[in-house]
């Protein structure tokens, strides 16, 4: 862990227990996105399931950030292009102090600063307004243009499903990234395998049937040819997420070239009925099915 760490991690060093306590966090996060959307009776489940360790990596041991001072203009910046998966980035912005838990209650209903979608109007912590899918990567190249025009070293990162890698408008961000030289932008792609109602047109790691069309699509050597670094992690191992979060940062400094992390995650990872279907992209979990939840992420009852 870096010495800069979230300062709320009240872990002494050694990776272990550092990484129990983002462990920790992600059951938490998780358990509030399935308890939120259940209460909300509305919102999306499998997408922010898959990001969560992601993001909580992110946000814990990353960000160069300030709850406190959410427009601060030297912070990190994060889109979330797959704005659908809103309710487990403000899970995230919650536990991290951007505004109190209990709010989280509130997500969805027509006067909440939770919408169903982020809103960089009504948020804090929400720094690009999304949900149309594909277009999240084109406002980072914009910021991060934005910084080195105006010599800023704060980084951009940015969240993309793999779904939305179907949007024409993600493939003329991944291309215009390399021509403006825009190493402080990073990309994480989200690669569940899953979207709405089926397969996405890349594999991943669960989903390789060569039977498929598109299983010889070989999204590491397209995203090289585009002029980006590219690497490629499991994306529910914090040891393999916070080190290429690290080389990433380091490919900021030392190159010209943006970075995309491949990361490998099961749609609706941590609970049995929602992970691996896209059954549950969306969905609404019933007390006995919040009770099986509860119970697979070890929530106790002090911590809701
Ligand atoms: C332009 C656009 N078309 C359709 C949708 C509806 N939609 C919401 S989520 C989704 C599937 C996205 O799949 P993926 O990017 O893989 O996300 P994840 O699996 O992480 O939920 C679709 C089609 C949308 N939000 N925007």
């Amino acid at each position: 862990m870096s010495e800069d760490a979230w300062p709320g991690l009240d872990t002494p060093s050694g990776t272990t227990q550092q990484h129990a306590e983002l462990a920790r966090l992600s059951r938490l996060v998780r358990w509030h996105i399935v308890n939120t959307v259940a209460q909300s009776k509305a919102g999306h489940i499998g997408g922010p399931l898959s990001m969560t360790d992601l993001l909580v990596a992110l946000y814990f041991q990353q960000l160069r950030i300030d709850p406190e001072n959410p427009q601060d203009p030297s912070r990190d910046r994060f889109v979330l292009s797959k704005g659908h998966s809103a309710i487990g980035l403000y899970s995230v912005l919650a536990l991290r102090g951007y505004f109190p838990v209990d709010e989280l209650a509130t997500f969805d209903h027509g006067d909440s600063r939770l919408q169903g979608h982020p809103d960089m109007k009504l948020t804090p912590g929400i720094d690009v307004s999304t949900g149309s899918l594909g277009q999240g990567l084109s406002a980072g190249v914009g910021i991060a243009l934005g910084a080195k025009k105006i010599r800023a070293d704060y980084r951009t990162w940015v969240m993309l499903g793999d779904g939305e890698l179907q949007e024409g408008m993600v493939w003329e961000a991944f291309n215009s990234a390399s021509r403006y030289g825009l190493s402080n932008l990073i990309a994480i792609i989200d690669l569940n395998g899953l979207q709405q109602f089926g397969w996405p047109a890349v594999p991943n790691r669960d989903r390789f049937d060569r039977s498929e069309p598109w299983a010889h699509v070989d999204l590491r050597a397209i995203l090289s040819g585009f002029g980006w670094n590219v690497l490629e992690v499991d994306g529910h191992d914090f040891d393999d997420i916070l080190t290429a979060y690290g080389a990433a940062e380091k490919n900021a400094a030392a190159t010209d070239r943006p970075t995309v992390i491949l990361a490998h995650t099961a749609k609706g990872q941590g609970v049995s009925f929602t992970r691996g279907t896209y059954k549950w992209h969306n969905g609404v979990a019933t007390d006995e099915q919040l009770a099986i939840a509860r119970r697979e992420l070890a929530i106790e009852e002090a911590v809701l």
